[in-house]
């Protein structure tokens, strides 16, 4: 089994475990049929190049893919192992409806009649309860042409305004924040800056286990004498060989970015020509910082005062920077604040938009960045644009073939949808690549919400948690199963390339959506043959927004090994690094560098505001979530690999032995954590790697061990992402759960 926690060149897996090591489970020495095929990693953001090897319709191994530019041949566990997922004996091969009286409660049932029955339940509820009784739930595991789709067959085809995604869990506060200070929802750099920054600043992101390859980017950096900076509660790998590590109490990063720029503005480690000529508000912000002296951001944050001096000058010295954050600052009831926040000190800086200056928000889902910009969001629809803006609405119904005032306006976020379920707004609900019972926070709502709806279908490959509910469940396609585009963590969109066909009766996802339209009698814009075939619509549907991809060709895309967009037209090179002096901006004409009419970037004062759930005498410790190197999103897909499994096979509560000491538990303990909402009984890791006031626990598991029943369902007034990242719980050890409630 190879086991990694970072990143691993081919080669020294070949020398450390034997040539056949990546696909033991199927080397019987026969080469007939094989064959390569050059793809992405179905998991993370980064969508590292692989080539999956294919014999018959199965895939059985890999082999690295040295040329692709981002990860040149590198992978992490899961992209090493994800080949396996295709032959478990879970996969869907029919259509099914629940059934009680069957064993596993559902019964196959022919793919035509699952899909009538879909459209007829569609249709009884719009006729009884308006179009906005049912909605859809969608994912950014999905390509950019289903993602297209997805929105397009809402507003379109079942003309409901309720369609949201699970990015709202994940990339919404960075979007936001982005958006507010730049115009634009991108990373501003291609990775490739990163190894030419003098200071690498990393905020709330795990990057060696949940983006293994950028941790080979900061590495590069560092050799090249870079400094790195690491704020996190957590001494995570990345932070063990950092140079200053910022052991921040969660939720009060805002308080950290408003006392470094504090120092830069007493000290004069500004950029005081490009904050004039580039941006507008920095008195504001200015004014605003004044009151977090070194001493009071110190108390607010937990971190010592002379770390937090140290910190200011090595940014506020640096000749180039970059600035990396993840959910660690963006799961916040005041996530947009604290990207806010940090971006106010990339902008004092006026170290952006040139060779070796970057910042960037390290996308989560596979397809994190296209997912978030095509049109699943409520209030968007393709090319980043506004679904309340009059001529956005009109250059995509023209598109569509239909009239503006027949899209819908804009819709709610994906919590709300399951709160509108308990007013009896919403009645039916359609979900694709999206496990809400194990992701959302407060998860027991989530399946009492599932349970009162009058219908509910989920298209995917694997019977997920969620899916347990629905009435009828469609086979959908696994990511090798289709070709499509993706958009990576730097904004370069790269092809998934197809490598076997859908078993049984599976099907292409976008296949089953028009099916679903065909039944119910709205053919019109749901006819495309092939992914090609909305790629080319969804082009022109994107071209004049800001994520305009019209000028991407899966040709180009091939020959270049991707295209970064923005890129309007074919002719244009793409734009890997935003906000230089002269890149393609639609929105300043030549103005200024930043997506505003003046060109200008904004600051926004970022007021500090404490978690909504602080802890007090009744509930004493914070706890924060996240994730680890070997497990994925809910786990529906990683739990059903084996080697990953082994490698990390059950949630644990990470703490500090003084708090260990202190409850009285030793390494090992079934110990309970409890909130107002629930608790979960797992055992505990004594760690010296964590703040003595603060535990954590992934989140990659269901049932009795999902930490999701204990979070908090607090969102952030703009972005709505929820606070994943604090809540307040209490802890004691506990009796072992019986084997049936510890599964
Ligand atoms: N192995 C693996 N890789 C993944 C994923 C996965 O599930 N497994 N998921 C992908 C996805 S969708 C995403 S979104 C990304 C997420 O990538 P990350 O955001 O890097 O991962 P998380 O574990 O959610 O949180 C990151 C860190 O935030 C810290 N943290 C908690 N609270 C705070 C706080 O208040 N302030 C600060 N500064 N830090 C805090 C945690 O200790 C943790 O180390 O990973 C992607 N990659
Ligand atoms: N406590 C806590 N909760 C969290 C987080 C946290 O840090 N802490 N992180 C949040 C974040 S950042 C995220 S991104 C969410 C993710 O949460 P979810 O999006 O709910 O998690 P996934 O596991 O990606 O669920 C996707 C489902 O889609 C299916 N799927 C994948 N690819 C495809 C496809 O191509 N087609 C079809 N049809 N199905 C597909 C998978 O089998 C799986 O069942 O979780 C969030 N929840
Ligand atoms: S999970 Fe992410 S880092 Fe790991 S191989 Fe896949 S794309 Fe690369
Ligand atoms: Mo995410």
């Amino acid at each position: 089994m190879i086991v990694a926690t970072l990143p691993v060149a081919m080669e020294e897996i070949i020398e450390r475990f034997g040539p056949h090591c990546a696909y033991a489970i199927d080397t019987d020495g026969s080469t007939e049929n094989e064959r390569l095929v050059k793809t992405h990693c179905c998991f993370c953001g980064q969508q590292c190049g692989i080539q999956l090897k294919a014999r018959g319709n199965q895939v059985i191994g890999f082999e690295p893919w040295e040329e692709f530019p981002f990860n040149r041949g590198m992978l992490c566990p899961k992209g090493v192992k994800r080949y396996l997922q295709g032959s478990h004996p879970d996969r869907l091969l029919h259509a099914y409806r629940r059934d009680p009286s069957s064993p596993g409660g559902f019964r196959a049932m022919s793919y035509t009649e699952a899909i009538e029955r879909v459209a007829s339940a569609i249709g009884g509820i719009q006729a009884a309860h308006g179009n906005d009784a049912f909605a859809v739930l969608s994912g950014a595991s999905l390509t950019n042409e289903k993602a297209y789709l997805m929105g397009k067959f809402a507003r379109m085809c079942l003309k409901t305004s309720n369609i949201d995604y699970n990015g709202r869990l994940c990339m919404v506060s960075a979007a936001a924040g982005n958006k507010l200070a730049f115009g634009i929802d991108r990373a501003a750099n291609a990775w490739s800056d990163i190894p030419l920054a003098d200071v690498v600043w990393i905020s709330g992101a795990n990057i060696a286990e949940c983006a293994p390859i950028t941790t080979h980017y900061v590495w590069q950096a560092r050799e090249n004498g870079a400094k790195i900076i690491v704020v996190d509660p957590r001494i995570t790998p990345i932070a063990r060989t950092c140079d200053l590590f910022l052991p921040v109490k969660p939720g009060r990063d805002i308080a950290l970015f408003n006392g470094i720029l504090h120092l830069m503005i007493e000290n004069d480690w500004l950029d005081r020509d490009f904050i004039e000529q580039h941006t507008v508000d920095f008195d504001k912000v200015a004014e605003h910082v004044r009151a977090w002296t070194p001493r009071r951001t110190a108390e607010t944050t937990g971190i010592a005062e002379r770390s937090i001096h140290r910190a200011a000058e090595l940014w506020g010295t640096a000749r180039t920077s970059f600035l990396l954050h993840a959910r660690g600052i963006e799961h916040h009831s005041h996530g947009v604040q604290n990207v806010l926040g940090a971006i106010n000190m990339v902008l004092a800086s006026g170290r952006i938009g040139r060779p070796g200056c970057g910042y960037a928000t390290i996308t989560g889902q596979g397809n994190g960045q296209g997912g978030r910009e095509h049109g699943q969001k409520c209030d968007q629809l393709p090319g980043g644009r506004d679904i309340a803006k009059p001529e956005h609405r009109a250059h995509v119904a023209k598109i569509w073939g239909i009239e503006a005032d027949e899209l819908p306006g804009p819709g709610v976020d994906a919590y709300e949808i399951f709160r509108k379920i308990d007013r009896g707004e919403v009645r039916g609900l359609l979900s694709i690549c999206f496990n809400p019972k194990v992701s959302l926070p407060d998860n027991h709502f989530v399946g009492r919400m599932l349970d009162k709806l009058d219908f509910y279908v989920a298209i995917d490959f694997f019977l997920n948690e969620t899916a347990r509910h629905a009435e009828i469940v469609l086979p959908g396609s696994l990511q090798e199963e289709d070709e499509g585009t993706v958009t990576q963590i730097e904004g370069r969109v790269i092809k998934i390339n197809k490598c076997v066909d859908p078993p049984g009766d599976a099907r292409q996802d976008w296949r089953i959506v028009q099916d679903i339209a065909a039944a119910l009698g709205r053919k019109r814009g749901f006819t495309f043959e092939s992914p090609s075939a909305i790629f080319a619509e969804f082009r022109r549907a994107s071209s004049g927004g800001i994520a305009d991809y019209a000028g991407i060709t899966y040709e180009r895309i091939e020959h270049e090994y991707g295209v970064f967009w923005p890129c309007p037209s074919e002719d244009h090179p793409g734009t890997p690094r935003l906000f230089e002096p002269d890149s393609w901006n639609p929105i300043a004409k030549g103005r200024g560098r930043f997506y505003f009419s003046d060109g200008k970037a904004r600051f926004h004062a970022a007021p500090y505001t404490p978690p909504a759930e602080d802890v007090d005498d009744d509930y004493p410790i914070i706890l924060t979530t996240g994730r680890v190197v070997s497990q994925f999103l809910s786990g529906t897909q990683t739990r059903r690999i084996g080697p990953l499994v082994d490698q990390y096979a059950e949630p644990r509560i990470e703490m500090h032995p003084r708090l260990a000491e202190r409850l009285g538990i030793t390494d090992g303990d079934w110990t309970t954590v409890e909130s107002r909402r629930g608790s979960c009984t797992l055992r505990a890791q004594v760690v010296t790697t964590i703040r003595p006031d603060t535990v954590f626990v992934p989140y990659h598991w269901a049932g009795a061990r999902s930490i999701n029943q204990v979070t908090i369902a607090a969102q952030d007034p703009i972005s709505k992402i929820p606070e994943f990242k604090v809540c307040a719980v209490r802890a004691f050890k506990a009796a072992a759960p019986s084997q049936c409630e510890s599964l």
